[in-house]
């Protein structure tokens, strides 16, 4: 039991590191990546897919993009309208292998910023 006591404090510490830079950056309310669907790193069952990416605020759809690379191409997917404020949304028909998701976002503060979402398609 001590392994967790041990690794806490050794985690805790790069976290906070990064919540102190990203401080005066949400202060300015440029736009980063909350949460997905599908999560970063993981894994889902081939078929058709709302990929759904939150961020920490409102954001310029019209100068947002999602491209979904594949193993042997890359598209720009059409965003969904209805996504909300701070939501990025795009379906996509998954066949299975290995995918990056590449957005890049322009926050209503007038920062872009990028990143990339990796995830695994099986067979269903
Ligand atoms: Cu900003």
């Amino acid at each position: 039991m001590r392994l967790p006591i041990v690794v806490a404090p050794i985690l805790a510490a790069p976290i906070g590191v990064a919540l102190s830079l990203l401080a005066p950056a949400a202060a300015s309310a440029h736009a980063i990546l909350m949460q997905s669907d599908p999560p970063d790193r993981s894994t889902v069952p081939a078929g058709p897919h709302n990929l759904v990416l939150h961020y920490n605020s409102r954001i310029d759809h019209t100068r947002s993009r999602l491209t979904l690379q594949g193993t042997n191409a890359q598209k720009v997917l059409p965003l969904e309208d209805s996504s909300g404020a701070d939501v990025l949304a795009a379906k996509a028909d998954l066949s299975p292998g290995d995918y990056v998701v590449h957005w890049q976002v322009l926050a209503t503060d007038g920062h872009l910023t990028r990143g990339d979402l990796r995830f695994r398609v099986t067979a269903p």
